[in-house]
């Protein structure tokens, strides 16, 4: 006040003193939880526009939750994709799978087989029912929750496990953090550490299938606290302007890490209104419902192929357990937001459908199950035989300077011939390599 002109600081006084808000999440731990206030909707209720409509069409989507399971667990509305009982058995199966290979690679860490690992619990519809509502070789740029995708594409067990155990058979060297995969063949972009650069990363992929010809889509993943990078605002201005061929998909499972969704935005608006801002087409679904997730992917994707244009879906969902590894959510959330949250569990949603429809039973399900939990197990007897952490069983040391350049820069090979020779002393016996 002191160095305020004397005018000012008077008039000031008549003014309300200015303040921020800062997000605060409603339950932390020990608290009791009520979800109450979230709007579940009527499955079967919302209107599903034509997949050539304007963008503004979908304005009320983008505030609506899509659903189609109902609580008879049975298919609803327009947006039922109608599938038929051995394509949800296949989804049910993907499923089954990576809840099991998340059950065992995090027990993998715990046994020190790998620093780190991240599963997706809860999550398991929001890459598997969108994979398979996409073609297997559109291309994906995910986050690192995303394991789902592999799966649906049929890509190798042992080759994932590989690379969690950055082992001699990891075809990415050991260069990568434990569950950033890449390949190549199953249209499966390198996932980066670095949060939301897949997003652009996906607009320009897009964007130069268009500008080739081609008629292959992109469909990027990323987390609603990631939303809050740059990166992804320049996404989504570069998929407005050129009208790319892309589907944005925002997971919000309602954390980042110890951060609540109030910190990215959600206490002001859905992530799904953030389309509207940019002209894109959006949409929230219910990330828990594996057909409403599998119909809005499939929307999107027959809009983009038609030159439709880009489309924001928000998978709306609930992180079930840690965010990884290294976490314990006991420290920051109310352990009872698992069991209070309302929108229920993907693969009990989906096995209650395929058993209302009689299809499916308790038996056949505890089965395949057992049957996933085998096939995990001896994916992983496999791919130990190439080692695991801290066994020496990795690529040699050295090969970490190769591949990037075609040609060694002069300081690299200075670089290069320190850190082997310094090994070299420090470990006379030859170990570790
Ligand atoms: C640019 C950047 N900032 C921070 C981090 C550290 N970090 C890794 S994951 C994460 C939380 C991301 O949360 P969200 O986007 O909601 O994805 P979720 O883990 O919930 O799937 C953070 C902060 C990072 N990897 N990169
Ligand atoms: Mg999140």
């Amino acid at each position: 006040m002191a160095d305020r002109p004397e005018g000012t600081a008077q008039e000031g006084r008549n003014k309300p003193v200015l303040s921020l808000h800062v997000p605060e999440p409603t339950y932390r731990p020990g608290d009791a939880v009520d979800f109450s206030h979230i709007a579940v909707t009527q499955a079967g209720a919302q209107p599903r526009p034509d997949e050539a409509c304007h963008a503004s069409e979908t304005a009320p989507l983008t505030l609506d939750l899509v659903r189609v399971l109902g609580d008879d667990d049975l298919a609803h509305g327009p947006w039922d994709p109608k599938l038929d009982a051995d394509t949800l058995r296949q989804m049910l199966h993907h499923f089954a799978m990576v809840r099991a290979f998340d059950a065992r690679m995090y027990r993998g860490q715990r046994q020190g087989k790998t620093s780190f690992y991240m599963k997706c619990t809860g999550e398991e519809a929001t890459s598997i029912s969108a994979a398979m509502a996409l073609a297997s070789d559109d291309m994906v740029f995910p986050s690192y929750r995303q394991q789902g995708i592999l799966i649906a594409r049929g890509y190798s067990l042992v080759e994932m496990i590989n690379q969690i155990y950055s082992n001699r058979g990891d075809k990415l060297k050991g260069r990568q953090l434990p569950i950033m995969y890449s390949s190549r063949e199953h249209s499966f972009f390198s996932i980066s550490g670095n949060l939301a650069t897949q997003t652009p990363q996906a607009v320009g992929w897009a964007m130069a299938s268009a500008i080739k010809g081609d008629s292959r889509i992109a469909a990027t993943w990323v987390g609603e606290g990631s939303t809050a990078e740059g990166d992804f605002h320049s996404a989504c201005t570069f998929a407005a302007v050129y009208n790319a061929p892309v589907i944005l998909n925002v997971v919000n499972n309602q954390w980042a890490i110890s951060s609540f969704s109030g910190f990215a935005g959600a206490e002001r608006t859905t992530f799904a209104a953030r389309a509207v801002g940019y002209g894109i087409a959006g949409i929230r679904v219910d990330g828990n419902d594996p057909l409403a997730v599998y119909a809005a992917e499939r929307w999107a994707a027959n809009r983009a192929r038609a030159n439709g244009g880009p489309t924001l879906i928000e998978h709306f969902t609930y992180r079930a357990e840690g965010h990884s590894t290294s976490d314990d959510p006991s420290q920051y959330r109310s352990a009872q937001e698992t069991e209070e949250w309302p929108l229920g569990d993907p693969v009990n949603r989906l096995k209650k459908h395929l058993i209302a429809l009689g299809e499916w039973d308790e038996d056949r399900h505890a089965a395949m199950d057992l049957a996933c939990a085998e096939e995990v197990k001896a994916a992983t007897k496999d791919a130990e035989k190439n080692g695991i952490l801290g066994h020496g069983l990795h690529h040699p040391f050295a090969t970490m300077f190769e591949d990037v350049f075609e040609e060694l820069p002069w300081h690299l090979v200075e670089q290069s011939k320190q850190a082997i020779h310094e090994r070299e002393v420090k470990f006379p016996e030859g170990r570790p390599q």
